[in-house]
């Protein structure tokens, strides 16, 4: 069994996570710029000044809601360190990446574009040349290898100034912002980027605001509200994008994992049904182009009052995505019941630890059989082409002293994970456009900040606290995936 020989096999990335050069070109700050390294157990921080010279720093908790001062302005303060701002430095590496990404077979690149090097507090008329600059030198750049960019426009940061006057994507105001954004780059880029995603796991605004949307002051009512402008923005951008240039195809991107019962209780099973709802609603949206009745029943239990305007409906209904994609590491597993342990994984609350699975050593889940349920669950309620843009496992990876790296750990769970999604396409047959495993070159971690929890076929030589030469060397997953992308997908070795 292999995949389609058109099959768009690359790595994904974020530049929030590894584009560096936070200060350069005239690049604007973004809300990723002022948080702080974390660890497994440590929570990342978001350092602020308030009006009277105060300074202080609000945990991201997972699960937990940020709370900030009144007044609270986030910005960059002595003593911290911060990751973004060299992240692996693609800015200045972008050549040398692209060139080991094409050494593998990649067929496709998924990175995000930095909203604040093209408008660095958003509002500007028009974009920084410079900015624009260096996004098309890395896009001639991947075409020379063959290989498709997959743009990412908003990968968990907003522009900072938007999150300090309008508190983020709450504000109505910054859908016109995004879309004038978006609308640049389909006219910089047109010929050059031909597959788009709006908003990273857009799900995560309603579990972490901050980072998926730029909120800093929030209640249920504020996190659905911010959810329909990202929708609206949305779904204006696929306006936008059919309008100025039919070739160019723009995805929704959703945080995925299905979601188990623990036992066959009937009160666990509905648990799990809800829990996953909670996801779906998401892509009910964007992709079937309705608030699901499930959601509006919630919204009015709660007392959640959207405020809308008249033609909303109907451009969401007009304009949804053209494809689905989305990340995946793992399932989640949950129950009602309390005498159970706790578990950990990718953005999903009120997970247990499922007895059949083997975990990382951040708790996540390896569930060998994910990906195709994922896919039929998906392709099965909305019938559009899926991608699947994310998903690979997070390893404090040693490097030996001739430079290699034996991560036989990564291998076992990419034929895994790879082989689930190969019967998804043969044996279920799924219309799956691509893959892209998560961190291809070595990033920093989104969840907590660090080096050390590492993804990537190719290791960057950059530690917790900034230190390393950024050397790149290849690791022996390297070797393997261009083995399985050359056979197209047939050898899993
Ligand atoms: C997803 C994000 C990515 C990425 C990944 C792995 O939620 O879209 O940005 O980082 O998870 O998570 P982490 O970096 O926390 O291991």
């Amino acid at each position: 069994m292999k995949f389609p020989g058109d099959f768009l096999w690359g790595g994904a990335t974020a530049a929030n996570q590894y584009e560096g050069g936070y200060a350069e070109g005239g690049k604007g700050l973004s809300t990723s710029d002022v948080m702080t390294n974390g660890a497994h157990m440590v929570p990342r921080r978001i350092t602020w000044k308030l009006p009277d010279g105060t300074t202080g720093c609000t945990e991201n908790r997972f699960g937990s809601k940020m709370e900030f001062p009144e007044g609270a302005v986030p910005c960059l303060l002595d003593g911290y360190y911060y990751p973004s701002h060299t992240a692996t430095d693609f800015y200045h590496h972008y050549k040398e990446d692209i060139a080991l990404m094409g050494e593998m077979g990649f067929r496709c690149f998924r990175m995000s574009i930095n909203w604040t090097r093209l408008f660095p507090t958003g509002e500007e008329e028009t974009p920084l040349e410079e900015g624009i600059r260096f996004y098309s030198d890395v896009f001639d750049e991947c075409r020379k290898y063959g290989i498709e960019p997959l743009v990412t426009l908003s990968h968990y940061e907003t522009p900072l100034s938007l999150s300090v006057k309008y508190n983020g994507w709450a504000d109505r105001r910054v859908i016109d912002f995004f879309v004038r954004y978006a609308r640049t780059c389909f006219e910089a880029f047109r010929g050059k980027v031909k597959y788009y995603l709006t908003f990273n796991e857009i799900n995560a605004i309603d579990v972490i605001p901050f980072i998926g949307g730029g909120v800093m002051y929030y209640d249920d009512r504020v996190k659905a509200q911010a959810a329909h402008h990202q929708f609206m923005a949305s779904a204006l951008t696929v306006k936008a994008a059919h309008e100025m240039d039919p070739d160019v195809k723009v995805g929704m991107m959703l945080a995925y994992q299905p979601v188990y019962a623990l036992t066959a209780d009937p009160a666990d099973q509905l648990f799990a049904m809800k829990q996953m709802d909670n996801t779906m609603f998401f892509s009910d949206v964007q992709m079937a182009g309705r608030y699901p009745d499930y959601k509006l029943a919630e919204y009015e239990q709660k007392g959640v009052q959207l405020q809308t305007e008249p033609d909303d409906f109907e451009i969401l209904k007009t304009y949804p995505c053209d494809f689905l994609s989305f990340s995946c590491y793992g399932s989640t597993t949950v129950t009602t019941h309390t005498d159970v342990d706790h578990g950990e994984g990718n953005m999903f609350p009120n997970a247990v630890r499922n007895p059949y699975l083997q975990t990382n050593a951040w708790g996540w889940a390896t569930d060998p059989q994910v990906l195709r349920i994922a896919l039929n669950q998906l392709y099965n309620r909305y019938h559009k082409p899926l991608w699947v843009v994310e998903n690979g496992i997070g390893w404090a990876d040693v490097k030996e002293a001739d430079g290699s790296v034996h991560d036989t750990y990564r291998i076992d769970y990419l034929r895994a994970n790879i082989k689930s999604m190969r019967d998804a396409v043969n044996l279920d047959h799924i219309p799956l456009m691509g893959y892209t495993m998560w961190g291809c070159i070595d990033l920093v971690s989104a969840g907590t900040g660090e080096m050390r929890k590492r993804y990537g076929f190719v290791y960057v030589d950059r530690d917790d606290e900034g230190n390393g030469t950024l050397e790149r060397s290849r690791k022996d997953s390297f070797f393997w995936y261009k083995k399985c992308i050359a056979s197209d997908g047939e050898d899993l070795d």
